[in-house]
């Protein structure tokens, strides 16, 4: 009988790049996707008829209860999330209610339908923010710097407490940044790269973006759902830091894409105010070597690649008549 499980956040980057995943291992793959009035599907249309969705919402609790009811999964990934970190400043209580209360309302569902069920948190680096120990590692203490980065370790916590509360097996993957041709436009790195490849095509004339200076430890999504996937085969639920133990800025991320298709970044990139943030993450680096170790996890794309690789799929889009969704 193939293994079952349940991703929530299933059409999202990280979401799709999972499920691509598991299906690969042989899994049968449930996906709880929210109504919107606009079908959002963009990210898994290419593998949808391998799927089964299933209607829920991480703000109502009984969808939560039926899906598990419905899906039987061995295995549920909660990825879902408000997870902009601006947007979380002007959405405060939302951001709380999707992205810390909503673990706690899949958490009680598992409970209740089968405890047997292992679970796996995406928890986020940005709980380090003002960060107290470089690199982080699963014991540095949490400092976060956004609402959104206080509603993950809200939902690290509560999954650490029914861990321990009630025996199931729950874990938290503590991930740094990690991007793709998938990552949503209003994110840093895809914003580069796809303006990038703009401005290359004669379609766009300038880049506006904030706080220069910040610096990101940032892999590539498809090595880190293996992470993800890994986490949950183990025997005992535990939390691990997936990092590259590399560390670059923004600026620096600005240079790479800019010169690799021969333009010089600045000709082109304006500062504005408005993508600055109240507070700001100045500097994220991982230590995963706790996953090294125990999960034999390695990243394979390095920055230099996943910049050139997110590129090269905006130009592919944009020739083609595509644009960013
Ligand atoms: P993403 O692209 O923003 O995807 C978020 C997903 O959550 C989408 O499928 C979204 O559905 C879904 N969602 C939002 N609100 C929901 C609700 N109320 N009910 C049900 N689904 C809801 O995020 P990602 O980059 O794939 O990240 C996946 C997870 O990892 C998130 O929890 C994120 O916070 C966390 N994380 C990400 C990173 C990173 O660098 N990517 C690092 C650490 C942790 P719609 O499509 O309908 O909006
Ligand atoms: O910002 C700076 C910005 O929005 C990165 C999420 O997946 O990773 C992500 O959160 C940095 C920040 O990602 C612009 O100030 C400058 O310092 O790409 P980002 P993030 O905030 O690090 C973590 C691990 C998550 O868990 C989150 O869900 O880039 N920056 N100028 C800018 N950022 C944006 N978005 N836009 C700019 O114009």
């Amino acid at each position: 009988m193939a293994k079952r499980a349940l991703i929530t956040g299933i059409t999202g980057q990280d979401g799709s790049y999972l499920a691509e995943f598991l299906l690969n291992q042989g899994y049968e793959v449930f996906g709880l996707v929210r109504r919107t009035s606009t079908v959002n599907f963009n990210r898994i249309e290419h593998i949808q008829g391998k799927l089964n969705l299933i209607p829920g919402d991480m703000l109502d609790q009984t969808s939560l209860q039926l899906a598990l009811q419905e899906c039987q999964p061995q295995e549920v990934y909660n990825l879902a999330a408000q997870s902009f970190v601006q947007t979380s400043w002007t959405q405060p209580v939302f951001t709380g209610d999707v992205t810390a209360l909503g673990v706690t309302r899949l958490l009680d569902a598992i409970r209740h339908v089968d405890p047997t069920i292992r679970f796996y948190q995406a928890s986020s680096s940005e709980m380090f923010g003002k960060v107290r120990e470089v690199p982080q590692r699963e014991t540095t203490p949490f400092y976060p710097r956004s609402p959104y980065g206080v509603a993950k370790v809200y939902g690290h916590w509560i999954t650490i407490n029914y861990r321990e509360s009630y025996d199931l097996h729950a874990t938290s993957g503590i991930l740094f940044n990690h991007e793709s041709p998938r990552r949503g436009i209003e994110f840093v790195t895809r914003k580069v790269t796809y303006n990038v490849a703009k401005i290359k095509l004669g379609m766009a004339s300038e880049l506006r973006l904030g706080n220069l200076d910040s610096r990101r430890d940032w892999g590539f999504a498809g090595d880190y759902v293996r992470a993800m996937w890994l986490m949950l085969q183990q025997d005992k639920p535990d939390d691990y830091v997936i990092a590259t133990g590399e560390t670059h800025s923004v600026e620096e991320l600005v240079s790479v894409a800019f010169s690799y298709l021969d333009l010089d970044w600045h000709d082109f990139v304006v500062q504005d105010a408005r993508f600055m943030r109240p507070a700001e993450v100045d500097l994220l680096v991982g230590d995963g070597s706790k996953a090294g170790e125990n999960l034999g996890w390695e990243p394979e794309v390095s920055f230099t690649e996943l910049i050139r690789m997110m590129i090269d799929a905006d130009l592919e889009l944009l020739k083609s008549g595509g644009h960013a969704q």
